[in-house]
């Protein structure tokens, strides 16, 4: 298949500098304990791999936003089943497989706490209706080297951090996805340093376009996207973007993530979109569209914040981006 060949040659690699004869061995136990899992898991739980079109989810109304790009986004069948979910799994395909019918995203709360002046829960159903929904086309440009045009749907993450009212002790917030090993079977790889966790500045996330995402193509999230809420950080690489979160902690300083913890040579906490910064193990000067053409999915040259250096370069201003990656 034209699908699964091009997928294979774009492979990404996030892992495979952690790709030691020792973690082979773990990578394969991984992969033959989720393998078992899915077995175990009975009538009803294992979907079958047909992917569900967007049609078979809950609409989500939106307006458009300013902030969205004037490009085409790929077909949401791409974007439903080439992901990074690591929770769900290694391979770009596992999420799509596992997620659905494993994760379960109602009820859904979500812990607003730290530095607040009114730390509380948040019913996904209350978090949905806090601030007018947007749709904002927007380019994920992962450090794997490849990216993908989608349209989000949610609204920016300031609204709710103006309505919890953060201390001035708070310069940063820690975003915690769930690590539920009953509901994810990719836990028990343990090479990377579960919880997913991740974090951003605090005028990083009170940035207009730092979108707190419910939604893609008019619909509710599909589960292997991070339902039912997430992040984009557009100008960052995707894997800022946490999936599924249940806790946003105010904290007063920097905290540490999964991808800094698990290989701190390769991935920083800014983790900006930088054609200039090579990642140790390959170049970030270019990047692959996927989605456009199957077979030869075009190179498009990477931009610097991925295209919005006007709206946030001020914020990194006397910062030196190669020391702060
Ligand atoms: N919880 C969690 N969030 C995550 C990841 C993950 O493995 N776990 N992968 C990240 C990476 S590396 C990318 S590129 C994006 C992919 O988002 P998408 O699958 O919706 O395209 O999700 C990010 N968020
Ligand atoms: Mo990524």
């Amino acid at each position: 298949m034209v699908r699964s060949d091009t997928k294979r040659l774009i492979r990404g690699d996030h892992l495979s500098g952690q790709i030691t004869p020792e973690s082979v061995v773990h990578r394969r136990r991984a992969i033959v304990l989720a393998g078992a899992a899915l077995a175990t898991a009975g009538p009803g739980l294992v979907q079958a791999s047909t992917p569900k079109p967007a049609s078979a989810y809950a609409p989500l109304a939106a307006k458009p936003s300013r902030y969205s790009i004037l490009e085409r986004p790929v077909p949401f069948e791409e974007a439903s089943t080439y992901n990074n979910f690591y929770e769900f799994g290694l391979e770009k395909e596992d999420p799509a497989e596992r997620a659905p019918g494993r994760l379960k995203t109602a009820p859904w709360k979500v812990t607003v706490e730290g530095l607040v002046a009114r730390p509380r829960e948040f019913d996904i159903d209350e978090l949905r209706k806090l601030a007018p929904m947007e749709e904002r086309i927007t380019r994920l440009r992962c450090v794997e080297g490849w990216s993908m045009v989608i349209p989000w749907v949610g609204y920016s993450l300031s609204e709710l951090i103006k309505r919890v009212q953060p201390l001035g002790s708070a310069k940063f917030i820690e975003f915690t996805t769930l690590a539920d090993p009953k509901q994810m079977p990719g836990l028990s790889y343990r090479a990377l340093r579960w919880p997913y966790r991740e974090g951003l500045r605090m005028d990083e996330a009170q940035h207009p376009l730092s979108l707190l995402t419910f939604g893609m193509y008019g619909v509710i999230l599909p589960e292997q996207n991070g339902a039912p809420l997430r992040l984009m950080v557009p100008w960052k690489y995707g894997f800022k973007s946490s999936k599924s979160i249940v806790k946003i902690r105010f904290v007063e300083s920097q905290p540490s993530t999964l991808w800094t913890l698990t290989a701190p040579k390769e991935y920083g906490f800014y983790a900006n979109v930088n054609p200039d910064v090579a990642h140790p193990r390959w170049s970030q000067a270019t990047e692959r569209v996927l989605g456009t053409d199957a077979l030869f999915a075009p190179r498009r040259k990477t931009e610097l914040f991925n295209g919005y250096t006007d709206l946030v370069a001020s914020m990194y201003a006397g910062m030196d981006l190669k020391t702060f990656y």
